[in-house]
């Protein structure tokens, strides 16, 4: 009788083993409530699931949240070129005209504004 249970307990252990290797993988991600934070973007992986920085922000080892980038000051390099200023906006930048121009019909130069042309010549 009590080798007829352990048969049984093993029988479904064995089952119970086998229907958990084939069940599909959950998305995590897709569920509410997954503990991501702001600023991070959910990755589903096999079985499991990681959270990482969304595109323009970084882990600050620090405090262990995801901080923006200030690509303004990257390498000390303006991305924005030469004549344009760099704003930093969280989770990206803008590249705006100095006073005194605006922007060019190619959304990526500056040209003076007529006031400032007529002022000059
Ligand atoms: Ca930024």
């Amino acid at each position: 009788m009590l080798l007829n249970i352990r048969i049984h307990f093993k029988i479904i252990l064995w089952i119970i083993q086998i229907w958990c290797m084939s069940a599909e993988d959950i998305d995590e991600c897709s569920k509410l409530g997954i503990p991501c934070r702001i600023n991070e973007v959910c990755q589903n992986k096999n079985d499991t699931y990681s959270c990482q920085c969304k595109s323009g922000w970084e882990m600050d080892p620090d405090i262990h949240y995801c901080v923006d980038i200030n690509e303004c000051k990257i390498n000390e390099r303006n991305p924005c070129g030469e004549f344009l200023y760099c704003k930093n906006t969280p989770g990206s930048y803008i590249c705006l005209c100095n006073i005194g121009f605006t922007m060019g019909g190619d959304n990526a130069s500056c040209v003076r504004k007529l006031f400032f042309i007529q002022l000059l010549t």
